[in-house]
């Protein structure tokens, strides 16, 4: 298993469609356990394959119960078959440093997809996974969470990002 690099934006491939995976190879099954030891690592609680570069349809989920720590989910294929309710979540991304915001999104969602066996999956989730799930699929689909925030405030944070990295150039530098 290794670890691999998370793009960070505004890295241009975070925002493409991503392609179904058409097949379950041993790569692509190789793909989700880097994934899931790049989540643990980082640490987070979700990753989708464009986050590694890897345009395809595949995410892993933390989908710990208080009682079940390190449960990890891959999903194949994943889709959103039903959405209900509101919830108001603070949001983060590994692909988006230092910044955090209240997305809105449904609070209970059916998820349908594969799993690396190639078995048809169902997942109901409620509250913070529900939350997870969506921000991965949006992933997918090429929709970061700050996309889903006021312009205003997206403006601010691409401030603050160019003198992140204004700065982090200058201690670069020497
Ligand atoms: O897609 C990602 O970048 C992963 C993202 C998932 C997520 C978390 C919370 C709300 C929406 C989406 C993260 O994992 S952000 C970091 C995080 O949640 C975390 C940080 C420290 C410990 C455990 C989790
Ligand atoms: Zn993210």
């Amino acid at each position: 298993m290794a670890v691999l690099p998370i793009l960070k934006y505004p890295e241009p491939l975070l925002k493409k469609e991503a392609a179904p995976v058409l097949e379950i190879t041993d790569e692509i099954k190789q793909l989700a356990r880097d994934m899931i030891q790049t989540m643990y690592d980082a640490p987070g609680s979700g990753l989708a394959a464009p986050q590694v570069g890897r345009g395809l349809r595949l995410i892993v989920v933390e989908a710990s119960t208080p009682e079940e720590v390190g449960k990890s989910l891959a999903v194949v294929n994943p889709v959103i078959i039903s959405a209900k309710g509101e919830i108001t979540f603070e949001e983060g991304c590994l692909s988006v440093i230092e910044y955090t915001a209240k997305v809105d999104r449904a609070a209970e969602v059916v998820i349908r997809g594969l799993n690396l066996e190639g078995r048809p999956l169902e997942i109901e989730a409620s509250g913070r996974l529900a939350v997870v799930f969506q921000h991965e699929i949006d992933h997918l689909d090429g929709i970061l969470f700050i996309d889903r925030i006021s312009s205003l405030k997206r403006d601010l944070y691409r401030r603050k990002l160019k003198r992140i990295l204004k700065n982090q150039e200058k201690n670069q530098e020497g």
